[in-house]
C-alpha cells in the first residue's frame, strides 16, 4: 500500500490546515506540489468535486477539502491523537470550524492578493510557483497574464476590496479575543481541537509563525505588513504563536 498523497499548493493557508492535520495525527504521506492552473487538470483524473486544494489521495479514496481531511485523519490517527471532541463539543468545534472556514481563510487570502496581484504580480508568479515540477512551472509561466485575471475575478481582488477584508478580519478578531478572554486554552472544551488548528493554520498566516513548514518564503506585503503588525499584540494572535510552538 503507497503512502497517502497531499496534493497542495506550496503557500495556501488552507493547505497549511490539511497538512497540519496531517502531521498531528502522525499519518505518513508524501506531499504532492501543484501550481494553480495546471491543477485545473487534476479535478478529472481524480473526480474531484472542485478544483480546490487540499485533498488526500489514498489507494482507496480521494478526501476533498481541509474538512472532510481532517475526518478522515480522526480516523486513521498513527498516534491516538484525534481533532474532534465527543459528542457536543463536536459540533461546536466544527461550527466555529466552519466560520473560520468561510470568513477568516476567505479574507486573509483576499488581503494578500488584493496587495500582491495588483502590485506585485512577480512576486505571486514566484510563489505559485515555489517547489513544483519545471513543467508547471512553464505552464504557469505561459498563462500567467490569463491566470492573474481569473484570480483577480474569482476571489474579487482589488484595493478597496483589500480594505473590506481587513475591516472584516478586525471583527473576527475581536471574536476570537472575545471567545478566548476567560482565558481558556483552547475554543472548545480541554483539548487541541479543529477549531484550534484552524484558527492558528488559516489567520497565523497574517503573523508569519517560525515553526510553519514555509517559513523561509512566507512573505507579507508592506501595506499589509503595517497592519498585521499590530495584530500581533492581540490576544487571539498571541495565543495562535502559542499554539504553533506547543502543537506544530
Ligand atoms: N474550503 C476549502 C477551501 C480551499 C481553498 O480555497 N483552496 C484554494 C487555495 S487557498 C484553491 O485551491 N484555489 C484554487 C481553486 O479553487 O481552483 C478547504 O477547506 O479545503
Amino acid at each position: 500500500m503507497s503512502k497517502p498523497a497531499l496534493y497542495m499548493f506550496a503557500i495556501s493557508h488552507y493547505c497549511e490546515k490539511g497538512r497540519w492535520t496531517l502531521d498531528y495525527t502522525g499519518i505518513e504521506h508524501d506531499i504532492k506540489y501543484v501550481a494553480p492552473g495546471p491543477h485545473f487538470r487534476l479535478v478529472k483524473k481524480f473526480k474531484l468535486p472542485g478544483s480546490s486544494v487540499p485533498y488526500v489521495v489514498t489507494d482507496h479514496e480521494v478526501v476533498h477539502g481541509t474538512g472532510d481531511i481532517i475526518d478522515w485523519a480522526d480516523k486513521h490517527t498513527s498516534n491516538g491523537k484525534t481533532l474532534t471532541p465527543a459528542g457536543e463539543q463536536g459540533d461546536q468545534s466544527r461550527e466555529i470550524e466552519k466560520r473560520i472556514d468561510d470568513v477568516i481563510g476567505v479574507h486573509v487570502r483576499r488581503a494578500f492578493y488584493s496587495e500582491m496581484l495588483i502590485e506585485d504580480p512577480g512576486r505571486v508568479k514566484k510563489m505559485l510557483t515555489h517547489n513544483v515540477s519545471l513543467a508547471q512551472k512553464l505552464i504557469v509561466n505561459a498563462i500567467f497574464p490569463k491566470l492573474r485575471k481569473i484570480m483577480i475575478k474569482r476571489m474579487d481582488i482589488g484595493s478597496a476590496q483589500g480594505l473590506e477584508s481587513i475591516q472584516i478580519l478586525e471583527k473576527e478578531i475581536a471574536w476570537l479575543d472575545e471567545l478566548l478572554a476567560d482565558g481558556r486554552p483552547f475554543l472548545v472544551g480541554d483539548t487541541f481541537s479543529r477549531a484550534d488548528l484552524s484558527a492558528a493554520a488559516l489567520l497565523g498566516r497574517t503573523i508569519q509563525p517560525p515553526q510553519h513548514p514555509f517559513y523561509d518564503h512566507l512573505y507579507t506585503p508592506p501595506k499589509l505588513k503595517a497592519v498585521t503588525s499590530e495584530w500581533r499584540s492581540r490576544p487571539s494572535l498571541q495565543w495562535i504563536s502559542k499554539l504553533y510552538e506547543q502543537y506544530r
